[in-house]
């Protein structure tokens, strides 16, 4: 037995301004790019200049040629910038640095500052 489908009730039409009808809001989207800190070595006349290679090859992924001259960088001008990251990448590079500074005995100083 055939069955027809149930016909929908009439209904009345909408009065003016009251409808079914959707509004699109166009909403302006601002997305700013997140603050940016670097982090910074200190010179110190202690910590080994091969100990300060091994921290920019560990910790901010460089090549040995690169990181010997970042070292000596700041060596000679007193402190540089080993990278620039977002606020907690850079925390967890400072404490990364300063942990391995501590734990082999050296006084290798490390910062994060807002980049501008
Ligand atoms: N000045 C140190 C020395 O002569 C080497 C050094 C370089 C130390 C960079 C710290 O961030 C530093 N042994």
């Amino acid at each position: 037995m055939a069955t027809t489908p149930p016909t929908p009730p009439e209904m009345p039409p909408n009065p003016p301004g009251s409808g079914d009808s959707v509004v699109l809001e166009r909403k302006t989207l601002k997305v700013e790019p997140p603050k940016m800190y670097q982090v910074v070595l200190l010179n110190d006349d202690f910590t080994p200049m091969e100990f300060v290679v091994l921290v920019l090859q560990e910790f901010f992924n460089k090549d040995r040629e690169t990181a010997t001259q970042i070292m000596l960088k700041i060596h000679l001008e007193g402190r540089g910038v080993c990278g620039v990251f977002t606020r907690d990448v850079a925390t967890t590079k400072v404490d990364q640095v300063l942990q391995a500074a501590h734990q082999n005995g050296h006084p290798l100083q490390c910062l994060s500052e807002p980049v501008e």
